[in-house]
Parts: C-alpha cells; sequence; structure tokens
C-alpha cells in the first residue's frame, strides 16, 4: 500500500466506531478497494449552492443558482430561492414516500396472486392479523376461507393507491384529535399515488410558487406514505411471513462463516428473501453445499431486507448501510442478492475483487456487473433455488487466505411488532402507566442511515445510550437498530445502561431498553404504536410525551418518514442538515412555523447528546402538559 499504516489506522478510527468494521476498513485501504468513505473524500468540498438547496435544475431555461452577494437572487423563471429550497424538498419527499409505497405494492400484489394461486410458494401465514385488517375494510369474512379473504382485502389495497374515495383507511388507525389536526390543515392524504403524483405536477416550473403551500403538500404525500404506502408493506408482509415476535439473534459483519456458503441479502423487500431463506433450507441445497466443501449454507441480512429477516425468522444481521462494501472485504462472502433502495451501484466493481457473485433479481433496479435473475412471485422459488446453487457453486472459488472474519457477533433480541409489544405487556395500558408515573419519561424513535458525513453508528449508538440513560425507552428501526444492535443496546442486559426506572420496567419484562421494531417502512409500525398509546391516554398524538430522530439520515426514504413523523404530531430530531439552509424562511416554517399547523416541528442538531437534551425537554414539555 501507498499509505502510512498510521494514516489508515487514524482513517478507520475517524469513519466508523463498529469494531468489526474497523479491520475491513483497514484492509480496504491497504488494498485500495475503494469505498463509499473514498468516495465521500473524493467529492470534497461540495458545490455550496447545492449544499444549502439554492440550485435548481428543473427545466431547460437552467440550471440557475442563487447568489445573493453577486445580486443573483432569481432563477431565469423569477424562483428565489425560499421557492428552489422549497421544491427541492418536496421533491425529496415525493421519491422516499414513492419508493416505500412502491415497494408496499408490489408486497400487496404478490398477496393478491397468492389469494388467486398464481404465486407459487407463498402462504397466508398471519391469517388472524388478515381478518382483523379485513374488518377494517369492511369486508365480511364470515364462512369464508383465507385465500378469499386474501383476495378481498389486496384488491382494496391496491385499489388505495389510486383511490376516489379521496381517503386511505389506514388513516382510522389515527386518533380523532390528530384526523381533525390533518383536516383543518388539509393534509389528510386522498391516496398513495396521487399525492406523489401531485407532487410532481407542483415542482413543474410555473406551478407552485409559494414555498409554505408546496412543504405543506410534503406533508400530506409524506402522510399517503407512513399511513398508507408503508403500512400497507408493513401489514401485508406481516399477513404473507408472520407478524414478528420476540426472539433472539446475532448482529455484525462476524455473523459470516469461514466454513459455510455465505449468501448475504441487501435491500428491502421480503417478497424475495423470504423465499431464498426457504430454498436454502431444503435438504438438497445442503446436500450440494457439503459436495462443494462447504458445512451448509449461512444466511446473513444487510439493511432492511435483513432487519425484515431479523425480526421474523432470527436470521443473523450482518450490518446497516456503510457494511455493505465491508462484507465483500471479508473475503467470505460467496453471493450477494440484491432487490432495490440503498445498494450502491458500484457494489460489482467491489466484488470484482473477490470471487463474490452480486446478483440483481428487479427490473426497476437493473445494475451493471450484476448478475441479473429477475424475480417474480409467479416463479420465485425457482429462482430462489437457481440463485443459492450459484453461490453454492462459487464456494471452491474462495480463497481462504484472503479470509478476514473479525470478532465476535453481539446477541440482540429483536421482533417488537406493535402486536408483539401488546402481547408481552399485556396490552398498552401497563406501558401507558408506567409513563404516567415516570419510571418510563417517554418514548422516541431513532430511525434512519448511516451518512459518511457522521462517523458510522456513534450518531445512533450516542444518542441512545443518552436516550435510555434519561428513563426514554427507544423503539428503533432501519439501520440505527442495526447499530444499537451492534452496540449490545438489543441485550435485555441493556437495562443496566438505563435508569433506574426504566432498568425495572425492562427487567420486569424481560426486554432491552431499545425495542428493534424493524425496517424502514416498519417506521409505520411506531405510528401505530404512537396511535394506541395515544387512544389509551384518550389524546392526540401531538399530546403524547415521545419523540423522533434521525441522527445519520441520508435517503430521501428517511426525508418521508421524518415529515409523516412531524405531520403527525411527533417532534423530529435531524442530525445531518437538509439542504434548506439557503432558505431562512423554510428553515423556520420547517422549526418553527409547522407548530400551528400541526403542533411539531423538526429540529436539526449534529451533536447527538445535545439531541438527546432537545428531546428530553421536549418530552418533559409534553409531560406537564398532560399533568404527569
Ligand atoms: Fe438504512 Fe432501510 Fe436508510 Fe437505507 S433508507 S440506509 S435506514 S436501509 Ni430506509
Ligand atoms: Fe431555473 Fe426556474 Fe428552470 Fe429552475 S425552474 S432551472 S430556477 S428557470
Amino acid at each position: 500500500s501507498l499509505m502510512n499504516p498510521a494514516v489508515i489506522e487514524a482513517k478507520a478510527e475517524e469513519r466508523t466506531i463498529d469494531e468489526t468494521a474497523k479491520p475491513l476498513l483497514k484492509l480496504s485501504l491497504e488494498e485500495g478497494i475503494e469505498t463509499v468513505w473514498d468516495r465521500f473524500e473524493q467529492q470534497q468540498p461540495p458545490c455550496r449552492f447545492c449544499a444549502s438547496g439554492v440550485s435548481c435544475n428543473r427545466c431547460a431555461m437552467g440550471p440557475c443558482r442563487i447568489i445573493p452577494e453577486h445580486n443573483r437572487l432569481r432563477g431565469v423563471c423569477g424562483a428565489d430561492a425560499d421557492l428552489i429550497v422549497a421544491r427541492n424538498l418536496l421533491d425529496m419527499i415525493a421519491t422516499g414516500a414513492a419508493a416505500h409505497s412502491d415497494h408496499g405494492r408490489e408486497i400487496v400484489e404478490t398477496l393478491h396472486k397468492t389469494a388467486t394461486g398464481e404465486a407459487a410458494g407463498y402462504m397466508i401465514s398471519d391469517p388472524g392479523k388478515l381478518r382483523r385488517i379485513a374488518g377494517e375494510y369492511g369486508i365480511d369474512g364470515a364462512g369464508r376461507d383465507d385465500l378469499s379473504v386474501a383476495a378481498d382485502v389486496s384488491l382494496a389495497m391496491l385499489e388505495e393507491y389510486g383511490t376516489i374515495k379521496n381517503e386511505i383507511c389506514f388513516t382510522r388507525r389515527a386518533p380523532d384529535a390528530t384526523r381533525q389536526v390533518w383536516d383543518e390543515a388539509g393534509i389528510m392524504p386522498r391516496s398513495v399515488d396521487r399525492e406523489i403524483v401531485e407532487a410532481m405536477h407542483r415542482v413543474q416550473m410555473g406551478v407552485g410558487a409559494d414555498y409554505a403551500n408546496i412543504l405543506v403538500h410534503g406533508l400530506r404525500t409524506s402522510l399517503g406514505d407512513g399511513w398508507g404506502g408503508s403500512l400497507m408493506a408493513t401489514d401485508t408482509s406481516d399477513i404473507l411471513f408472520g407478524t414478528p415476535d420476540l426472539n433472539t439473534s446475532h448482529v455484525n459483519l462476524a455473523v459470516l462463516k469461514d466454513d459455510r456458503v455465505n449468501i448475504a441479502l441487501h435491500g428491502h423487500n421480503p417478497v424475495l428473501s423470504e423465499m431464498v431463506v426457504r430454498a436454502a433450507g431444503e435438504p438438497e441445497m445442503l446436500d450440494l453445499a457439503r459436495e462443494a466443501g462447504a458445512d451448509g449454507i449461512n444466511l446473513v441480512g444487510l439493511c432492511c431486507t435483513g432487519n425484515e429477516l431479523l425480526m421474523r425468522k432470527g436470521i443473523p444481521q450482518a450490518g446497516n448501510h456503510l457494511n455493505q462494501e465491508l462484507i465483500i472485504a471479508t473475503g467470505a462472502l460467496e453471493v450477494m442478492i440484491i432487490d432495490y433502495q440503498c445498494i450502491f451501484p458500484s457494489l460489482p466493481r467491489t466484488a470484482s475483487c473477490y470471487h463474490t457473485r452480486i446478483v440483481s433479481t428487479s427490473p426497476k433496479s437493473r445494475v451493471p456487473g450484476s448478475l441479473y435473475f429477475p424475480f417474480y412471485p409467479e416463479s420465485a422459488l425457482e429462482t430462489a433455488r437457481e440463485i443459492v446453487r450459484l453461490g453454492i457453486e462459487a464456494f471452491p472459488e474462495r480463497d481462504p487466505a484472503r479470509v478476514l472474519i473479525p470478532g465476535q457477533p453481539v446477541e440482540a433480541m429483536t421482533g417488537f411488532s406493535v402486536e408483539a409489544i401488546g402481547r408481552h405487556f399485556g396490552g398498552f395500558s401497563p406501558l401507558v402507566d408506567a409513563i404516567a408515573e415516570g419510571s418510563v419519561l417517554g418514548v422516541a424513535g431513532v430511525v434512519g442511515c448511516n451518512n459518511p458525513k457522521v462517523r458510522h453508528d456513534e450518531g445512533h449508538v450516542t444518542l441512545t445510550r443518552e436516550l435510555i440513560r434519561r428513563g426514554i425507552l427507544v423503539a428503533e428501526t432501519g439501520c440505527a437498530a442495526i447499530a444499537a444492535g451492534k452496540a449490545g443496546l438489543l441485550r435485555p442486559e441493556a437495562a443496566d445502561m438505563a435508569a433506574p426506572g426504566l432498568a425495572n420496567v425492562c427487567r420486569a419484562f424481560g426486554i432491552p431498553p431499545v425495542l428493534h421494531m424493524g425496517s424502514c417502512v416498519d417506521c409505520s409500525r411506531i405510528l401505530v404504536l404512537a396511535a394506541g398509546l395515544a387512544r389509551e391516554i384518550g389524546v392526540g398524538i401531538h399530546r403524547l410525551p415521545i419523540a423522533g430522530a434521525a441522527p445519520e439520515w441520508y435517503s430521501q426514504k428517511a426525508v418521508s418518514i421524518a415529515s409523516y413523523f412531524v405531520a403527525s404530531g411527533v417532534y423530529t430530531v435531524l442530525g445531518v442538515m437538509p439542504k434548506i439552509t439557503g432558505s431562512p424562511a423554510v428553515v423556520d416554517l420547517l422549526t418553527r412555523g409547522l407548530d400551528g399547523l400541526v403542533h411539531a416541528t423538526f429540529a436539526v442538531e449534529p451533536d447527538p447528546v445535545r439531541a438527546a437534551d432537545l428531546i428530553e425537554a421536549h418530552i418533559k414539555e409534553k409531560r406537564s402538559g398532560l399533568g404527569i
């Protein structure tokens, strides 16, 4: 390597707090295997106009930039900084809402194909949940079999994507006081797709010209995601693959096994990964693996499809967003199966340094350099088998001299669906009682991604530790939850790190102070939990002693999540500054003005300890508002 060992050591330390990532990061620097951190460095310094949101590239009269000190105050069309920033933000929200909701639609379609017998290998795993949801839609399931009820439920859900009823059924899960806020603010989502399409319409040149009006539509779009597309993704996945229940598994890169065929599932859609789990468990596959010289097949997860498998099946979770290249650098990965979202387009380049095959599976997400095995519900199991066989065939090509699987996996308790929480606590009232008497100060949802702007996992772990130390129960999803797992915060013993009252509650129920609630679309579970607590107390969500945080967010999806948290009445603290600072008016609206509309605001605080201060102060204020 050209790099001095001390520099390599220092770089690895400054890039991550994940102990299993550090040795692999060093290896990548020594061997010149490019990672996201290297590309981030190459991109510095960023364009300051783009970073503050005041560049616009929407139409062919531009591109335009606002440069006040040169008296360039408007784009060619006349748009000012406020408008350009607001349109860019609405674009991000719509993109994120579309990603979650389109993923949701694919699962609802799979449920429908399962009901009609077109999808081989899928089945109804939670008929009770199917029938509860049928009830919400007013579908009479009495005397009918599960599949015929599933056919009606899935059609009703598909209809909600473009419904002309002007209301999404699941928004009725929100307490009346919250729905009233939405009605008065004019942000009740009318259908999932409609709000996204209208957002695209509004960012066309010459449509939306009022920054506030544009941002309010962003809230409506995000509500269609949180209470619509994402919630459908979550609940239909539960119907098809089972509603998660408490289970214990393992997290970090050391879940790879040097004597097995290692296959990683990366992306978001459980329709694919669940079928790979089935294929890999078949005895013929095990025989093939043995013939290839392996002791078996080891499936591991990455990112959110990993969270789905961890929650439902206890499949070990190898890591979060910034681990996706490092897992290849272990030299022990035969196949990485990708579907979509949060997948670095450069993964096949990384894999080309090893024997690892990258297998893309979605017609929506073709990746040059990958092997393409298109995945359709009709032929899912057969495709899954082919991919597993590919992994087995790759095993003999592994170079044992290049294998580096650092450290030991950490134990993690997961599976905290709202149903599991309710069952485990015996309903919501014990949790509400614990909050009322003050042993639990409040609840915070810590969610979202990794971002090379933040030392990997440090934002999540520091904030989470601070919150539980202050008696705040933490609910996590996405890459935040994986970071917590790696740091040992998902073990019941982590109660020792919590304030005495919270620790007692955790010990009494045998749970950790940090509840892993699932993938990014499962942020909808956090909404349902909040709605359950609000109903139990008889108030709107905005009056609860709860908060949200996304300490290391990067994705448009995270912007949609944060927006639907805020629109639902949940104060939300971002750890990475959105590209809005070029418009003080937009900043003011988001961090103050929204309070008058939805009784909640955004805040931005990169320092996780100070973010915990903000959340604690907010929770205390809401407590005194409730007189507790
Ligand atoms: Fe992680 Fe969901 Fe973020 Fe992607 S977006 S980086 S949380 S894998 Ni959902
Ligand atoms: Fe420039 Fe207006 Fe076109 Fe944007 S929409 S590129 S600000 S002319």
